[in-house]
């Protein structure tokens, strides 16, 4: 058990997760679904800190105008007297039929236009509902065959309706980032920005790419069969980790959202250390300070108090990693292993600060013999050994 957890901790649910009715593609809902405003005080009580959404997660895609002017007041009502920020918005434009080939980069103009449309206005909720963050999930852009998309012009678009969206915030003046939400597959049979790789190198082809970064999933980038925690720390490398969608997945199969630390505990606890700790070489290096937002969802099989229950256990489990990651780096003998691994001597520079690369390769190293160096024993083994038993002693 953890301790109980405070607004200070910055845990963030989607909407969309505790008020998920357990309907899949292969059967029909298991629980009944709340209003979104009736989740608000139960997440608010487990000790959140805010909430997120999508446009239609509060109001019907066929809503006009004044419900959905109605109905996103009483959210926003709801959640400023359960004292939760609503931290970040997001558009659905997977659901309805009409994106079934896609928004941004449907093949149909009009569609992506419609589309265009769609997102600015989510924009436009975000900012009346001061978030700070705007999630793009392209989960319809992409293909199931190849001869179908043209791959140039899908990305063409996709960086159009970005940097349209982007250009849009600056114009409104919402003080609003953009974090784009990477998945290899699943609704599609493949998605365009599959990877945070692909995202990051997107990012750096757009217009207004300061105020764009990424929103890594950690089932999204296992489900590739990559790491999660080198995702986020890449991005926080390029200084684009915006935001975090934190949960569980086991293996390369379909997108498990489980509650965080449920798939893989240990690349969990490592993800938490670099959220909590930064990188070991540099105690003033980028550090995460955005929300630790779940987008999980309640397994099925369990009915409401099950649904609070797995909440909870993603707050828990997330404090539980954070005190052991914390023993990990206070522990003299994951230090010693560290330094003994070479650990902290990676964040100097290859070259001298003055050396000239000729002289550099010019020269010969009489010094170092590689035959020396390869009998070198990094002790990583030990050092992983030792996270093993803070993890589970
Ligand atoms: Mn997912």
């Amino acid at each position: 058990m953890s301790r109980q957890p405070t607004p200070q901790d910055r845990f963030s649910f989607g909407l969309w997760t505790v008020g998920w009715s357990g309907a899949d593609p292969f059967g029909a809902a298991t629980r009944p679904t709340l209003a979104p405003w009736d989740y608000v005080d139960g997440l608010a009580q487990l000790g959140a800190w805010a909430i997120s959404f999508h446009d239609n997660d509060i109001y019907p895609f066929d809503a006009d105008e004044a419900d959905q002017q109605q109905r996103v007041a009483r959210v926003k009502d709801a959640a400023d007297r359960a004292g939760l920020a609503i931290e970040m918005v997001t558009t659905n434009t997977f659901t309805h039929p009409v994106f079934k080939e896609g928004g941004l980069c449907a093949n149909d103009r009009a569609v992506r236009r419609f589309a265009l449309r769609k997102i600015l206005h989510a924009v436009d909720l975000a900012g009346q509902v001061d978030a700070t963050t705007f999630v793009m999930w392209g989960g319809r852009e992409g293909s199931e065959y190849d001869g179908s998309k043209d791959l140039y012009a899908a990305l063409e678009r996709y960086k159009e309706g970005i940097d349209t969206v982007a250009a849009y915030i600056k114009a409104q003046g919402y003080d609003l980032r953009i974090a784009l939400e990477p998945k290899p597959n699943e609704p599609r049979g493949d998605i365009l920005l599959p990877t945070v790789g692909h995202a990051l190198a997107l990012i750096a082809e757009l217009d207004h790419a300061e105020l764009v970064g990424v929103n890594p999933e950690t089932g999204h980038e296992q489900m590739a069969g990559l790491n999660y925690t080198h995702a986020i720390g890449q991005a926080l490398w390029s200084g684009k980790l915006f935001h975090i969608d934190l949960n569980g997945q086991r293996g390369a199969k379909y997108d498990q959202d489980l509650v965080f630390g449920h798939g893989d505990l240990m690349s969990a606890f490592f993800t938490v250390d670099l959220l909590e700790n930064g990188f070991p070489g540099y105690p003033d290096g980028p550090r995460y300070t955005g929300a630790r937002h779940f987008d999980y969802k309640p397994s099925r099989t369990e009915h409401m108090p099950g649904v609070w229950e797995s909440a909870r256990a993603n707050m828990s489990t997330y404090l539980m990693l954070a005190d052991k990651a914390r023993a990990f780096r206070a522990d003299p003998r994951v230090r010693e292993a560290m330094t003994h691994a070479g650990v902290f001597d990676l964040a100097q520079p290859t070259l001298g600060e003055a050396e000239s690369v000729q002289a550099f390769a010019a020269a010969r190293d009489h010094l170092f013999d590689p035959e020396t160096a390869a009998t070198r024993d990094y002790g990583f083994v030990r050092l992983h050994q030792l996270a093993v038993e803070h993890v589970i002693g």
